[in-house]
């Protein structure tokens, strides 16, 4: 307990610079009418139910410090090529070190059973310091499955897959519209960049309404780079980067095109929804 408050002390002075420390935080989680105990990955010590985006530079290695405050050992690691695999021992602190990265968007997550499971994971974004970037931390839940997780049993991966929640940056529809991030609101004629990243265990395919946008990076689809569309499909695990640019005035939906992604609890609508809204 001691060498967990000192550690407090140490980090709140770093925190004011970015993510330089993650906190690994076990939670309850609502979702409509469904609690489920959770694995969060935040900026500060206190749950809040978000997990944290990670911004570095451009090829440059760098680190970060990783609490986890769980009474059980975590695996973190990235879908950065020949990512690194960390241990990250219970309530301690480990320095994890981010590898030089080209400009892109990439995934970081635990990937032990129960971290996967109960979904601590996020973006980590290279190279953007644009304002005009947003983000979407796509995800789907299982309550069932997260119980088991946080009981510490093992999945079978066998059985039919039969998420009830659906969200990006762990919101679903329409709380998306609560976030900045989420909710695309732009000027006419702006050029804007979004970091998209599957923490899920399904493939996604996002359709955007009123725009097609171009493809700029991708982790598992690099031959798709260059390409300009709209209807965008995320392998599970994959990050990408994509540009709007914003040519005409008005509100248009982005939603899942897997019409089971856009509902809460099997009620249309909900999920997967969110909306660009470009202004005069
Ligand atoms: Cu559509």
């Amino acid at each position: 307990m001691k060498r967990f408050l000192i550690f407090i002390g140490v980090c709140s002075s770093l925190a004011m610079n970015g993510q330089d420390t993650l906190w690994i935080l076990p939670g309850t989680w609502i979702q409509g009418l469904d609690t489920m105990p959770a694995l969060r990955s935040e900026v500060q010590p206190t749950w809040t139910g978000f997990n944290a985006v990670i911004e570095r530079s451009a090829n440059t290695s760098n680190s970060i410090v990783i609490f986890n405050t769980d009474t059980v050992e975590h695996t973190w690691s990235t879908n950065a090529p020949d990512a690194a695999i960390t241990s990250l021992p219970p309530e301690m602190a480990t320095e994890v070190s981010l590898p030089s990265l080209p400009q892109g968007s990439y995934r970081y997550s635990l990937i032990d059973e129960p971290g996967k499971v109960l979904g601590a994971g996020g973006l980590l974004r290279i190279g953007w310091t644009d304002e005009t970037m947003f983000y979407w931390n796509l995800s789907e839940w299982q309550p069932s499955m997260m119980e088991l997780a946080a009981a510490g049993e093992s999945i079978d991966w066998t059985l039919p897959y039969v998420p009830r929640h659906f969200t990006i940056n762990e919101r679903a529809y329409p709380s998306t519209a609560d976030d900045p991030n989420a909710l695309v609101a732009v000027n006419l004629n702006d050029t804007c960049f979004i970091s998209i990243s599957n923490l899920g265990h399904m493939n996604h395919v996002l359709h955007f309404h009123g725009f097609h946008l171009d493809i700029i990076t991708s982790t598992d689809h690099p031959e798709r780079v260059g390409w300009n569309k709209d209807t965008v499909p995320i392998r599970k695990g994959e990050s990408m980067t994509v540009r709007l640019v914003a040519f005409q005035e008005g509100m248009y939906p982005v939603h899942n095109h897997n019409l089971i992604a856009v509902t809460n609890a099997g009620f249309y609508p909900g999920g997967m929804i969110t909306t660009i809204h470009v202004m005069p």
